[in-house]
Parts: structure tokens; C-alpha cells; sequence
């Protein structure tokens, strides 16, 4: 790597950015588009991230610490409070709030009651318009201008982009490092996220049952990899444990004649391999546990913070 010369060292940028806004915005898909790598799960199922995700993005002359945050909404469960909580929390402590909206379809309330947080918290706030290849053209301006009047904030930038599609994506890592402190490289350079292997994989196994079941189900499920041992014939062997909140959901997720965990497995297992480098044996079962979105011993358990 070149040396930076005295002068350039000085103007290293640094900082914290979060990506906050509605469940389903593409906030994660950013986040890992951002980064160049899959930190976070997505899917079409609103409330899929369910904790603080880091991600570190290097530049030779800037470091930025993206905070993935849970989608904000009216919360139904405790669960739900925690989600909100994250994200509420996350905001004040930023260098740089990314405030994602859904460009291909109009603000809602739910948009105007996250504008209002990020207005209140009073931090540098620039608003990113996501899914820019569903916008036709002739309605950018007017999405971009309803966007920007939804609370009275002084916007930094206003930046319509596709994290599907990667498209300026590299304006906005310019206009997000613009508007860092100066700062040391906090995280070292090869480390890209502060999450254990062992929640990306539950996290993994969680985005099938996401991508694979309807309906309650999604919100109802949650998985613990309770066991990792490396076998004398270089399969790691990885038992993971799903937790549902009705015997009918324990139904679904198992199919008939055991197909749909069967398909779980399958199109985790080849993630989890990616992952980790190695071939993996992995094991699923089906615990129930009746209301655990509502009971604070499990959310702690689940690594969803009880202080709600
Ligand atoms: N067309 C289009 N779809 C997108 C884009 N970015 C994300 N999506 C889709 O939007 C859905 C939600 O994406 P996520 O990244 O999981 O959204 P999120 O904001 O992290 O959602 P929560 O974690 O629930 O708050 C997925 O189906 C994505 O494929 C985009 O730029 N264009
Ligand atoms: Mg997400």
C-alpha cells in the first residue's frame, strides 16, 4: 500500500453512519452493497433485520462504520419494541444519519414519524432515495422533493440510488466520507464486521425460513446455532436450533414429509460453507415456544436486549 504523505494523513476521515428508516426500504441491501459483502440477510418480509449490524467500508483515505439498523414501525410485540429501540437509539449517537426511503412508492406516516426522531436528534441527516430503478424517470424530481419536505430538516445531500442495482453508489460513499470528522482507522483493515460467525449463521438459516414461508410465520421464527464442532474429517458439524411460536408453525416450517426443512437446510448449508470455507454437516430442529416475541427470558436468550 502507498504511504500517505503527512498532509494526507491529516484529512483521514472517520465515523459512525446509520442507515435507518421503514422495515423493507433496503437498508441492509445497501448496507452489504456498500461494503461488498453479505453482513446483513434481506428479504421481502418487513422487520427481517432484528439487531445493530456493523459494516466497515475502507477507503485510503477514509473509514466509514456503517450501523444497519432495524426497520422503525409500530411495534405489536416486545420484540418489536426492542427493534425500535435499536434504531431510535442508534441515531443521536452517529457522525451521519442515512435516513433510506422507498423511492418507488410515496412517504408515509411512518416516514414522517422518522423524520421527526431524525430532526430532534439534530445530527448531520442526508436522505437517501433507494430503489431508483422503480422510479420512472419522470417522477424523480417530484419523489425526491415529497421526500425532502417531510419535516423541516436541513438535508446534507439528497441522493436517489438502486442498492439492488448498485447505481450511485459511489456518490454516495463520496458525499457520506465528505461529511465525516477527521479521525483515526478504528476498526483494523481487514476486519469488515464485529458480528460472531455463529450469528451470521443463525442469521443465514433465518433468511430461507424469510425467503420460503408466508404470513405470520416469518415474524414468528428465530434461531440459535447452539452447537459448532469442527470433525476429524474437516466437516464442521453445526446444530442449529428454529424456534416457532405455535405447533401449527412447527408444521410448516417441518412440510410434508419433512420437504420444506429439508429446503431450509439445503440453501443455508450451501451459504454457511461460503462462509466459513469449509463443508458443513448441518443439523435443524423445531422447538416451540409459545409467545416468545413477548417473553423477556427468551429475547435475551435470542441476543435481543431485554431492556425494552
Ligand atoms: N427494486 C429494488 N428493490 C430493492 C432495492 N433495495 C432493496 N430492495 C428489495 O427490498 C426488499 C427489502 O430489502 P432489505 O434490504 O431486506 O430491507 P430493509 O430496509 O433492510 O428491511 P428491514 O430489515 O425489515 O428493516 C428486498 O426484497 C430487496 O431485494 C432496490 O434498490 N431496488
Ligand atoms: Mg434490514
Amino acid at each position: 500500500m502507498r504511504v500517505l504523505t503527512e498532509e494526507e494523513k491529516m484529512k483521514f476521515r472517520s465515523g459512525f453512519a446509520a442507515l435507518v428508516g421503514r422495515p423493507n426500504v433496503g437498508k441492509s441491501t445497501l448496507l452489504n452493497a456498500l461494503v461488498g459483502r453479505k453482513l446483513a440477510i434481506m428479504s421481502d418480509k418487513p422487520q427481517t433485520t432484528r439487531n445493530r449490524i456493523l459494516g466497515v467500508l475502507n477507503r485510503e483515505n477514509a473509514q466509514v462504520i456503517f450501523l444497519d439498523t432495524p426497520g422503525m414501525h409500530k411495534p405489536k410485540h416486545l420484540l418489536g419494541e426492542f427493534l425500535n429501540k435499536v434504531a431510535r437509539e442508534t441515531i443521536p449517537e452517529v457522525d451521519l444519519v442515512c435516513f433510506v426511503v422507498d423511492g418507488s412508492v410515496p412517504p408515509g406516516e411512518g416516514d414522517a414519524e422518522i423524520a421527526k426522531l431524525i430532526a430532534a436528534a439534530g445530527r448531520p441527516a442526508l436522505l437517501v432515495v433507494n430503489k431508483l430503478d422503480r422510479i420512472p424517470r419522470s417522477q424523480l424530481y417530484q419523489v425526491l422533493d415529497q421526500y425532502k419536505a417531510l419535516e423541516n430538516i436541513d438535508w446534507v445531500d439528497v441522493i436517489p440510488v438502486s442498492a439492488l442495482e448498485h447505481t450511485h453508489l459511489d456518490e454516495l460513499v463520496s458525499i457520506i466520507i465528505s461529511c465525516l470528522p477527521e479521525g483515526p482507522r478504528y476498526y483494523p483493515e481487514d476486519m469488515v464486521t464485529d458480528q460472531p460467525e455463529r450469528f451470521i449463521m443463525a442469521e443465514l438459516i433465518r433468511e430461507k425460513v424469510l425467503h420460503l414461508t408466508r404470513e405470520e410465520v416469518p415474524h414468528s421464527v428465530a434461531v440459535m446455532v447452539e452447537e459448532v464442532t469442527p470433525r476429524e474429517n474437516g466437516v464442521v458439524y453445526v446444530r442449529a436450533l428454529i424456534l416457532v411460536e405455535r405447533e401449527g408453525q412447527k408444521g410448516i416450517l417441518i412440510g410434508h414429509r419433512g420437504q420444506m426443512i429439508k429446503e431450509i437446510g439445503q440453501r443455508a448449508r450451501a451459504e454457511i460453507e461460503a462462509l466459513l470455507g469449509s463443508r458443513i454437516y448441518l443439523e435443524l430442529y423445531v422447538k416451540v415456544a409459545e409467545d416468545w416475541r413477548n417473553r423477556r427470558a427468551y429475547l435475551r436468550e435470542l441476543g435481543y436486549d431485554d431492556r425494552v
